[in-house]
This record gives C-alpha cells, sequence and structure tokens, in this order.
C-alpha cells in the first residue's frame, strides 16, 4: 500500500503527526518536494520534534528515511538536524537515504531570497531558506545536485560558472559584496564528504521496494494552496506540494500510488502574505492563535487564523484526489458559542461555489458562510470517535458533505494518544 498524505489547505494542518501514526504501517517514508521550509511538528511522550528536511517518519526504528529528487537540500541544516537527533539518541546512519538527483541550497539562495523579498513591492513572505532561488536555478539548468557534491571536480566547474553570473548580479543589482569561491567550495566539499554515504539513486530504491510489496508512505510538505500551479500564486511556494508532486518528486510512477490522504485543520491558519478570504477578526484571530499555539515551526512567524473554507477544501480534495481526510486540532474549537464554514465567496453579485482560480477575486471577495453551534465541551481528553460530543460529530458530518471526502482520523490534541479513528 502506498500512501500520499497531503496538505489541503495552506499548510500546518498538522502533516507531521499523521505522517507519525501512519508510519508504523510503512517501510519507507519519504519526502519528495520543499525543503527546509517546512516545519513538521511530532509530540511524543511530551518530548516535541520538529523535522525541517528529515521525513517525519525517522521516530520510528527501522524506518527507511528518504529525500526524494524533488527535495531542495541545505546541507548545513541536514547535518544539523542528524547531529540533533543523534544528541537525542536516534542514529540515521543506516536508514536514511538522498537522491543523488536533489538540488542543493547553496548560501547564495538565502540571500537572494531575503533580498528579493526586500525589493518586491507585494512581499510573499517568504521562509528565507532560499527555496525560490534554488528551484529557480533548477529550472534555469544551472542548479548543483547532491550527487555533485561528492565529485569535486564536477562541483568545482558548477560552483565557478554560477558565482560568474550571480557575484556580477548580487553586486550590480543588489549592492551586495558577492560570495567567496574558496569559502563555499570548502565548505560544500566537507558536506558532500559527511553526506556521501546517503548519497543514492532513490528512485530505483523505491520502485524496487514496490516490488518487493514494501509499503511507501509520501509525506508532503505545505499545502496544496501553496502549490506552484494550483496555489493562490504569486503567494505560494516554488514547488509542486499537491499529490501529483510525489511521482515527480521520487520516480514513483502514478500506477503505484493506492491512496491519498488529505490533512485540513478543524478552521484555517496561513503563515506568509497573501489572500484569506475567511481570515478571522483581530480578537477571534489572537485568540485561535493562542489556544492552537498558531506559530510558524520553522521561522515562528505568528500563523493568521480564520474559518474552515469548504470551497477551498473541496477543490483541494479533488486536486489531490484525496480519498479521505484527516481532521485535525478539533479540541481548539471546543469553547466556540457558534462555528462557521465558508460555503461560497461573493464577489461583484456574483456568487463562487467553485474555487476561483482568480487572485482579485480570492483578495477581495466576501465569504457567504453556513453556521453551526458549538458543542462547548472539552474534547481533548476524548479517546474514541463515539465520544465526541454530537455537535462536533454534526461539524465532521457538514465538513464531509461540503468537500466530497470521509473524515476518517479525528486530532484532539498534540500527542499520539489524541488520535480518533472514524469507523
Ligand atoms: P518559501 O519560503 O519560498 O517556501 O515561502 C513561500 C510561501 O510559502 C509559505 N510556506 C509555508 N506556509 C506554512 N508552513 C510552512 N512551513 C513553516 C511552518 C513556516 C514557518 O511549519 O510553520 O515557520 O514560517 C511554510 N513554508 C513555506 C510561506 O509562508 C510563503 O507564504
Ligand atoms: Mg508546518
Amino acid at each position: 500500500m502506498n500512501t500520499i498524505l497531503i496538505g489541503l489547505q495552506w499548510g500546518d494542518e498538522g502533516k507531521g503527526k499523521v505522517i507519525d501514526i501512519l508510519s508504523r504501517d510503512a517501510s519507507y517514508v519519504v519526502r519528495y518536494q520543499g525543503g527546509n521550509n517546512a516545519g513538521h511538528t511530532v509530540v511524543v511522550n511530551g518530548d516535541s520534534f520538529i523535522f525541517h528536511l528529515l521525513p517525519s517518519g525517522v521516530l520510528h526504528p527501522g524506518k527507511i528515511c528518504v529525500i526524494g529528487n524533488g527535495v531542495v537540500v541545505d546541507p548545513e541544516v541536514l547535518l544539523a538536524e542528524l547531529d540533533l537527533l543523534k544528541k537525542k539518541g536516534i542514529d540515521m546512519r543506516d536508514r536514511l537515504r538522498i537522491s543523488e538527483q536533489a538540488h542543493a541550497i547553496f548560501p547564495y539562495h538565502r540571500i537572494l531570497d531575503g533580498l528579493r523579498e526586500k525589493k518586491r513591492a507585494n512581499k510573499i513572505g517568504t521562509t528565507g531558506r532560499g527555496i525560490g532561488p534554488c528551484y529557480s536555478d533548477k529550472f534555469a539548468r544551472c542548479g548543483i545536485r547532491m550527487g555533485d557534491l561528492v565529485n569535486s571536480r564536477t562541483l568545482r566547474e558548477k560552483l565557478l560558472d554560477n558565482l560568474n553570473e550571480k557575484n556580477e548580479i548580487f553586486k550590480k543589482v543588489f549592492r551586495h559584496p558577492g560570495f567567496s569561491f574558496d569559502d563555499i567550495f570548502d565548505a560544500y566539499v566537507s558536506y558532500g564528504r559527511k553526506l556521501k554515504s546517503f548519497i543514492c539513486d532513490t528512485a530505483t530504491l523505491l520502485n524496487e521496494a514496490t516490488r518487493e510489496r514494501k509499503s511507501i508512505l509520501f509525506e508532503g510538505a505545505q499545502g496544496t494552496f501553496l502549490d506552484i500551479d494550483f496555489g493562490t500564486y504569486p503567494f505560494v511556494t516554488s514547488s509542486n506540494s499537491i499529490s501529483a508532486g510525489a511521482c515527480t518528486g521520487t520516480g514513483v510512477p502514478p500506477t503505484k500510488i493506492d491512496k491519498v490522504v488529505g490533512v485540513v485543520k478543524a478552521y484555517t491558519t496561513r503563515v506568509g502574505e497573501g489572500p484569506f478570504i475567511t481570515e478571522f477578526p483581530r480578537a477571534l484571530d489572537e485568540q485561535i492563535r493562542c489556544k492552537g499555539q498558531e506559530f510558524g515551526a520553522t521561522t515562528g512567524r505568528p500563523r493568521r487564523c480564520g474559518w474552515f473554507d469548504a470551497v477551498m477544501v473541496r477543490h483541494a480534495v479533488m486536486i489531490n484526489g484525496a480519498d479521505s481526510l484527516a481532521m485535525m486540532k478539533l479540541d481548539v474549537l471546543d469553547h466556540m458559542k457558534t462555528i462557521r464554514i465558508c460555503v461560497a465567496y461573493k464577489y461583484k453579485g456574483k456568487v463562487f461555489r467553485f474555487f476561483p482560480n482568480d487572485l482579485e477575486v480570492m483578495q477581495k471577495a466576501r465569504p457567504v458562510y453556513e453556521v453551526f453551534s458549538g458543542w462547548q465541551k472539552n474534547t481533548a481528553h476524548v479517546r474514541s470517535y463515539k465520544g465526541l460530543p454530537q455537535k462536533a460529530r454534526d461539524y465532521i458530518g457538514a465538513v464531509e458533505d461540503l468537500c466530497r471526502a470521509s473524515v476518517t482520523i479525528v486530532s484532539v490534541g498534540s500527542g499520539r494518544e489524541a488520535t480518533l479513528f472514524k469507523p
């Protein structure tokens, strides 16, 4: 059984926790896009782990963790993440594989990310990790891949080429002094040496695994509406975060995918700039941010909060082919008197029941809500789906109807134990 797990909103739906749970049944856990802009949180016995690059499956001994070709890897960050795990007693030596075709993030990508963002009239609110510039180089065919780090001749050639062009741009366009070849070269040769034993042909590895009927779990990062094609462009990330990205980002073909699980939060959050039709008014925004601990797991930025948007999620269910949903953080809504779900948008007298690929509509439309009465009971200690208050189950039922997918997992807290499976 090969499963793709993806976010159906703007990221931070709680994918890390669901990945951790589904990892039990998988032999391989694979990241396929994005980089260390992701922040996947897993809480085990009260201990909180945040993964940026490593798949969240690392907490399960014996699982092989793979960083696929579609990921952009900052080797410095990866080594730091491995070190941190080692200190916590988790040794990844025999169970991490990194695609030789994955592109590496260089210091000039990180700096350029910040400089471009500063210059932009319409800020995107990037994480500043060099993600966009690294993917730009990949598609401009001047990128440097993980496999190049272990071949110093190739690395020298490609890095020289890159710095020749980039240093000029840095100086002329951004009045930045540029970068020293020697410093970067030495650092990346050393990263290559340290990571060499992990770097391999992961596409063949994964396809051989499927031949042996071992199961693979594909861990999406960010969310559907941050997808470079289907998101709220240009307020998106630079990769395909939808389920289809799992195939291009790993080399495992669509015919080998069995299931797609979509993760949603019981409400909506967004970190960074861009349209957000159901965004709460200020007081409620602060209340939910505080209750749901809505701060970026990578940058610590406050996340914007709003009502559940069924127009968006139904669209995401369609684009991703989601078979089932996991609904996270239901307990955050426990105290609400009334709860709203957005069922359409209204703009210039027109009602949009389907997601409009039109930034102007997304920026200016007003939400049309269906209103539900809240359950006003504590659910954080509920341990079975049937134990949820009826009104909470009604809310979940409404989400299922509106989004055309059934909810199979409900989460009422950060720990593994606070997970309810719907019969
Ligand atoms: P980038 O850095 O180029 O990918 O930024 C482009 C947009 O994508 C958003 N983005 C994210 N949104 C939610 N969660 C993400 N991961 C971290 C988290 C974010 C953080 O788990 O909280 O800590 O700030 C993530 N990564 C990228 C980003 O906000 C831009 O809108
Ligand atoms: Mg996150």
